[in-house]
């Protein structure tokens, strides 16, 4: 790991605590000389950050704005109150819920606000890029409620038809025979648009309310590169901080008719204390999304994942639903090397400085552990300034350093290449070293 440099903000900021600056400084220098390609991070903005980081962390906040537990909160409700305003009108919703901490606390709140224990839910399949909280069964989800799973359809080998995309008619054949009080649209590992209007109908025709979980595509959908489920969906959970671009948490928009429960649901029913420094830094990020320049990176976050895709193409990787719509690419390692795990392409990517993650292909042989696949994702180094050009040498890079992968002089030859290319784009300036 490279010495921290004297000059580390860190160094000033943590006077105190050399040990956490030192530690600091390091994942400045791993954020700015390594590519982050994973598909569900980002770089927020340094506003974002200083939000963030600031004394609202102090707070204590029990309850919603008007209606606390606790003294002092005059300008925490004003806090809360401009980031549910500026949520409800960057995504055309009635009410909106800034509190969950995360995008699984958001779902399980959801589930608890609208679902009675033992109720069927009707969801993606985990393999085929479904969520963790939609029914795992290492997942707390599963133990309460009864998860019906549907998947992508079939791969083929018509290249204007690839398939391993969503089956709505087997999704349609199971809502009718399941019966299900929930149907859920989205997921982590897809790299299609998700029209949530199917979804709506299927839900009408069986009578089951219909949530969109759009942790990962949150920023697309605000840009504008993605369609809205907003006012199609009877609620919708996402993160803030994966496409939005935010700080670390989750957030709910919902129709009137829901909100009180949503909002019972996520305080006293599933949380405490709000984390109001991060609802400050939600604030921030959706002001920052509904302006035009959040627009232009939704749409150059799409357009470098399908440049990232095609080079990848090249490179003889199969991609998962034959390509990109989103920020995702899906890759099935086995084209390229019928011996390559997900496991082992993941971790020889991190020593050339190539970050991303293994991820499940639709029907895995292998397991969760070792994959078949790798998740990528464009939305990080999009914000970092990187366009098509880059992201096409991107693939060109994954795919000589995978070829060589035995070969420590690739790795290190790669891991040059990364780190001067990621000198021209710097994240953030400031806690750059040379
Ligand atoms: N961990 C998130 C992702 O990587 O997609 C999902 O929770």
């Amino acid at each position: 790991m490279t010495t921290v440099h004297a000059a580390s903000p860190f160094d000033e900021w943590l006077a105190g605590d050399p040990e956490v600056a030192r530690l600091l400084g390091e994942e400045a220098d791993r954020q700015s000389t390594t590519l982050q390609l994973i598909a569900s991070e980002n770089f927020t903005s340094p506003a974002v950050l200083a939000a963030s980081g600031s004394i609202l962390t102090n707070k204590y906040a029990e309850g919603y704005p008007g209606r606390r537990y606790y003294g002092g909160n005059q300008v925490i409700d004003e806090v809360e109150d401009l980031a549910r305003a500026r949520c409800t009108a960057l995504f055309g919703a009635d009410h909106a819920n800034v509190q969950p901490h995360a995008g699984a606390n958001a779902n399980l709140a959801v589930y608890q606000a609208l679902l009675q224990p033992g109720d069927t839910i009707l969801a993606m399949r985990l393999d085929h890029g479904g969520h963790l909280t939609h029914g795992s069964p290492a997942s707390i989800t599963s133990k309460v409620w009864r998860f019906v799973s549907y998947g992508v359809s079939a791969a083929t080998d018509d290249p204007d038809k690839p398939g391993e995309v969503i089956d709505f008619d087997n999704l349609a054949d199971l809502a009718r025979r399941e019966r299900p009080a929930l149907i859920v649209a989205g997921s982590t590992a897809y790299a299609r648009i998700i029209d949530p209007l199917p979804f709506r109908q299927i839900a009408d025709e069986v009578g089951a309310l219909f949530l969109f979980d759009a942790a990962h595509p949150a920023g697309l959908i605000a840009g504008g590169a993605h369609p809205s489920p907003v006012g199609i969906a009877d609620v919708v959970t996402f993160t803030t901080h994966k496409t939005l671009r935010g700080p670390r948490g989750g957030a709910i928009v919902c129709n009137e008719a829901h909100a009180k429960a949503i909002d019972s649901a996520v305080f006293p029913g599933l949380q405490g204390g709000p984390l109001e420094h991060v609802i400050a830094a939600k604030a921030v990020a959706f002001a920052e999304a509904s302006r035009p320049e959040f627009a232009q990176y939704a749409s150059a976050v799409v357009a470098n994942a399908g440049a990232l895709a095609a080079s990848l193409a090249e490179e003889g990787f199969r991609l998962v639903s034959g390509g990109t719509e989103n920020h995702q690419v899906l890759l099935d390692l086995r084209t390229f090397d019928e011996e390559l795990t997900g496991k082992v392409a993941q971790e020889v990517l991190d020593r050339a400085g190539i970050t991303c993650n293994r991820n499940t292909i639709p029907d895995d042989p292998r397991s969760p552990f070792i994959t078949s696949g790798l998740r990528l994702g464009s939305a990080a180094q999009t914000t970092a300034g990187m366009g098509t050009d880059e992201f096409r040498l991107i693939g060109s890079l994954i795919g000589r350093t995978l070829r060589g992968r035995d070969d420590e002089a690739t790795i290190a030859a790669v891991r040059a290449e990364v780190r001067e290319l990621c000198a021209g784009f710097p994240p953030y300036a400031a806690l750059s070293r040379s």
